[in-house]
């Protein structure tokens, strides 16, 4: 290829910035494939990690997608929503309302409802998931460095990570409830996936990409959840791998009946009577924070503990102020609609036992990356 073909090629190629292990990179780099959005992806370096990152996009996290023109996106959907406005070809949202409303719900209840799961998957099993995780950890930060030194490193953030699993709620005494949620939902997926290729119809949906999160890294490719969880449930195992082969949705559309089939309703039970609970409770802890300044470049992010409906018991951990910010993202989302859409979405949820989402009082917030602020 000649020069100028090449350079024409690079001017237009995002870089992601991301890894294996990390639950969210797995949700944009299944996005980025499916949409056909030229990609490349590599790891990071210390520097770039503690330094560059927080510089730039207010967190030390991954995954960040640097645009052609030099823009360093952070926040996974931040980032969909960006490259849906200059890649409106096969969108991620289906067009009718309730499809729509509920690509969101979906989204959300993979990013932060399943996040404990995940992370007990991953570090409740700590000695099956520990090499693999030090190995990757190793490869992703110190790209380069001798071996010792990356497997030193993977120990330490292996020790940060077991540190934060507990922030999110992963204690021995919350194991069975978990186990029960899992055995529920993974079941309710698998059977749904036997008989629809994505959530919504042919083609991966917003929501497919938020429950790909926690169904990639963790529980699809671990060792201990992968050989227990998934290897058993082919279905929802295909659908893993579905979401990150482009060709496995070619020529798909979402439905065009805008219903949802009776095989989603084991987890619509848990978005609206487990989920919502816990969106409820994030908001009046970051209601009781301070008011900060609209220019504020950093806010709590883990908030008072908080209890909510789980399988049948009960679960704990801290609220989260982010948790606030993409709730109110997904309010927007409804008011965004015509009122003819926002009415077929109401009834909907009145005739799913969903009406609490519309209860939902959000105190105002600004994301500032992985935390939200209490803005006035
Ligand atoms: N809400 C963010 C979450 C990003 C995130 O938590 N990334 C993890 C890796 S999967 C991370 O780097 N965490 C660092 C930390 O939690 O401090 C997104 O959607 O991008």
């Amino acid at each position: 290829m000649s020069e100028t073909v090449l350079s024409k090629l690079d001017s237009k190629i995002y870089t992601q910035i991301g890894v294996q292990l990390s639950l969210y990179s797995g949700k944009t780099r299944a996005y980025l494939l499916h949409k056909r959005i030229p990609f490349v992806e590599r790891a990071s370096n210390p520097w770039e990690f503690f330094v560059t990152l927080p510089r730039r996009t207010h967190a030390a996290a991954v995954p960040v997608v640097i645009t052609p023109e030099g823009e360093w996106l952070q926040d996974t959907s931040h980032i969909i929503d960006t490259l849906e406005r200059r890649f409106p070809e096969r969108p991620v949202l289906p067009a009718t309302p309730v499809l729509r409303f509920a690509a969101y719900l979906f989204e959300l209840w993979g990013d932060e409802f399943w996040l404990p799961l995940a992370m007990h998957t991953r570090w409740s099993h700590a000695d099956e998931s520990t090499p693999l995780f030090v190995h990757d950890a190793g490869d992703a930060l110190l790209a380069g460095f001798p071996r010792w030194l990356k497997n030193l490193f993977g120990r330490k953030h292996a020790r940060l990570m077991q540190s934060h699993a507990r922030n999110v709620g992963v204690t021995p005494e919350l194991r069975p409830v978990m186990d029960r949620f899992l055995a529920i939902q993974l079941d309710a997926l698998d059977a749904h996936f036997a008989v629809h290729a994505f959530l919504f119809g042919g083609r991966p949906s917003l929501g497919d990409y938020g429950m790909i999160a926690p169904l990639y890294a963790h529980l699809g490719r671990d060792p201990w959840s992968k050989r227990e969880l998934i290897a058993p449930r082919r279905h929802l195992k295909a659908w893993i791998e579905r979401m990150f082969i482009p060709e496995s949705a070619a020529g798909g559309e979402f439905w065009t009946d805008d219903r949802l089939p009776d095989t989603l309703t084991p987890m619509l039970r848990s978005i609206f009577d487990e989920m919502v609970r816990y969106l409820a409770a994030c908001a009046d802890a970051v209601r009781k924070q301070p008011i900060l300044p609209p220019d504020s470049k950093a806010a709590p992010r883990f908030l008072e503990s908080v209890s909510y409906p789980m399988a049948g018991g009960t679960h704990t951990r801290p609220a989260l102020s982010y948790v606030v910010w993409m709730t109110q993202r997904l309010l927007n989302a409804l008011a965004a609609m015509s009122v003819a859409d926002q009415q077929r979405v109401r009834a909907w949820l009145a005739s799913v036992g969903g009406e609490a989402v519309l209860r939902l009082d959000l105190p105002k917030v600004e994301r500032i990356g992985l935390a939200a602020a209490h803005v006035a």
